[in-house]
């Protein structure tokens, strides 16, 4: 989707839309009052008081009329540059022009209005010249907006639109919008009944559904037989710690506004767990370690709690309780290489079994505020040459950013972008010498000494949660057969003759582990296949007098009109074959 801001020439044109809104507006509703309308990636918007009404949907096209109306008009949009003094002036009526123009000054700031017809905005423009112009744009929605996003403050009404050069260049983003609306995971999770939110659970806390609870289970148990394989050891520890085991890694002084708040229990004082490297490092240390056995991975599918902004929350994307896949891995420094390797080798066959390709990689340093770090210059700059040294050694493509480290190291996390257009982190791999420190680990190195291990933290689906929005949004919602909850939709041609058969279909099915339906409601097969369709079932089969008496089946894969004839064997096998290949 295309950055408004980004553009240059768009800008402008978006810039000047908002004003061709607020004369429209203006004239619709000669008390509207207006304070700001910036453009952004999206577009642009204007914040708008107007005295309690509040706007709907169903307003917006007669104020793009108007808008129209003005635009055919053509007026030219003039500037012009005042003091301060005569600023005040002009806009003395307007409570919210006069809060801005009080705040700049003669010296730093030139004051300019716009004008266009019978509409002055105060404005740093610039504009494009004439609102004829201003052709093929589109208002896409209302919301409230406190006034400087102050809750304390009046709500305004903020009316979002977008601007272009030409009509074809706005209906196709028109039609990008409603596909980021179609492969919005939260669309696809209620429309599939994959996970569902309410008001009484609270913000950020969605239930699985059991359609998302089997996608959950098999991506589960994916993770865990590869990590298995390639040596990690799972454990299962505690979702709440002590304050104290919070105190001793550094979250509680660094981490702890990120955290659920703190709760008594008799004497004792408990939070909920944002992390689990904590427990995991006291799981390394319940033993005494030599330096043949390592590395160790310990890995837990790991519930975490986290004080996320309500307004930041988002479906399964952005949760406040979440289930990491989760480890940490405890090596000596001359295998973090080896290791760091490892671990992106993982991240890379994983999305190659998904067949995610649109994702970068990301170096996440400390920033300047320090203070949200662990406080150790040196320590610091050794951890985060060192990841990208490994990094350039991998020949790996990836860009820096500042400010986006753990407190207790540097990162290197892989960004996906929501249908939204969310930036977020799936896959995480982080180094960190921090902790080991903080819980004194240490292993008998090859001259009988104590020595430190390295710890690397890494999540290959990053959450289940997140992982499962950033699926569903990647294959709108038409998973694998692997995964899907159910793999197979049986379908009678006639309830009367064939739903026996069916019933034998559907248990030669069971037992051989495929999830499947069996539809012998009373409705039409055309309707039946319909809805197979549309609930996204990876293959719907009808069966009629020919496969009954064969002993067939005929099957459609989704999305195929390709009808085909085989024996149940068959059919059974070729599933089969699918799921092991995670076709
Ligand atoms: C990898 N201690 C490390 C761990 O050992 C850790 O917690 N890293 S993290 O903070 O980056 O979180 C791991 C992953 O969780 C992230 O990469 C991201 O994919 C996912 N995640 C983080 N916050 C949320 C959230 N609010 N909702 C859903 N997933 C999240
Ligand atoms: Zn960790």
């Amino acid at each position: 989707m295309i950055n408004i801001k980004e553009n240059e020439r768009l800008s402008i044109m978006n810039h000047s839309c908002a004003h061709l809104l607020a004369q429209a507006v203006k004239h619709l509703y000669p008390e509207a009052k207006f304070w700001v309308g910036p453009v952004i990636e999206e577009g642009f918007y204007y914040d708008i008081d107007l005295g309690g009404i509040t706007l709907t949907e169903e307003d917006l096209p007669k104020i793009e009329k108007e808008m129209k109306k003005i635009s055919k008009d053509g007026k030219r949009i003039v500037r012009e540059e005042l003091s301060k003094k005569d600023a005040l002036e002009k806009f003395k009526d307007d409570p919210y022009k006069i809060d801005l123009i009080s705040r700049m000054n003669d010296e730093e700031n030139v004051i300019s209005c716009y004008t266009q017809g019978d509409f002055t905005d105060l404005c740093r423009g610039p504009h494009v010249e004439t609102v004829k112009l201003l052709k093929y744009f589109k208002l896409l929605k209302v919301s409230g907006a406190y006034w400087k996003g102050d809750s304390k403050n009046k709500v305004l009404q903020r009316i979002y639109g977008v601007c272009f050069e030409s009509e074809e260049a706005l209906e196709k983003h028109l039609e990008d919008l409603e596909e980021a609306k179609q492969r919005d995971h939260r669309k696809i999770g209620k429309d599939l009944k994959i996970f569902m939110t309410h008001d009484l659970v609270g913000k950020g806390m969605p239930l699985w559904l059991p359609n998302g609870a089997m996608i959950r289970y098999n991506l589960e148990k994916y993770i865990k037989d590869k990590e298995i394989s390639l040596g990690y050891q799972h454990v299962y520890t505690p979702s709440l710690g002590s304050v104290d085991l919070y105190k001793t890694s550094g979250h509680w002084d660094h981490y702890q506004d990120d955290m659920f708040p703190m709760m008594k229990l008799d004497d004792e004082e408990f939070v909920l767990r944002p992390m689990n490297c904590p427990h995991h490092m006291l799981v390394f240390k319940n033993d005494l370690h030599s330096y043949r056995d390592l590395p160790i991975r310990i890995g837990e599918l790991a519930h975490d709690f986290r004080y996320e902004a309500s307004g930041a929350v988002c479906g399964l994307e952005r949760v406040r309780c979440m289930c990491q896949n989760d480890a940490h891995i405890f090596c000596s420094l001359n295998q973090v290489g080896d290791e760091f390797a490892r671990v992106v080798q993982l991240i890379l066959d994983v999305y190659q079994d998904f067949g995610f390709q649109d994702y970068s990689f990301r170096l996440s340093l400390r920033g300047k505020e320090k203070e949200k770090y662990f406080d150790d210059d040196e320590m610091w700059n050794k951890a985060e040459s060192m990841l990208r040294s490994v990094l350039t050694d991998l020949g790996l493509d990836f860009y820096e950013a500042e400010d986006e480290a753990a407190f207790y190291g540097p990162k290197l996390d892989v960004q996906v972008k929501s249908a939204i257009g969310h930036d977020v982190t799936l896959s995480t791999c982080q180094l960190d010498f921090l902790l080991p420190e903080r819980f004194d680990l240490t292993f008998i190195n090859e001259k009988g000494e104590k020595e430190r291990p390295v710890v690397i933290h890494r999540a290959i689906l990053g959450t289940l949660d997140r992982f499962t929005a950033f699926l569903l949004e990647e294959t709108k919602g038409v998973l694998p057969l692997w995964l899907a909850p159910i793999q197979v939709e049986i379908i009678p041609v006639s309830n009367d003759h064939h739903k026996e058969y069916g019933k034998q279909i559907l248990s030669q099915l069971k037992q051989s582990g495929i999830r499947v339906e069996l539809d012998s409601r009373n409705e039409k097969v055309g309707y039946k296949m319909r809805e197979a369709q549309t609930r996204k079932i990876p293959y719907s089969i009808v069966i009629g007098d020919q496969e009954k008496e064969g002993n067939l089946v005929t099957y459609r894969e989704h999305g195929s009109d390709v009808k085909t004839t085989i024996s149940i064997q068959e059919f059974i096998h070729l599933l089969k074959q699918k799921i092991e290949d995670k076709g």
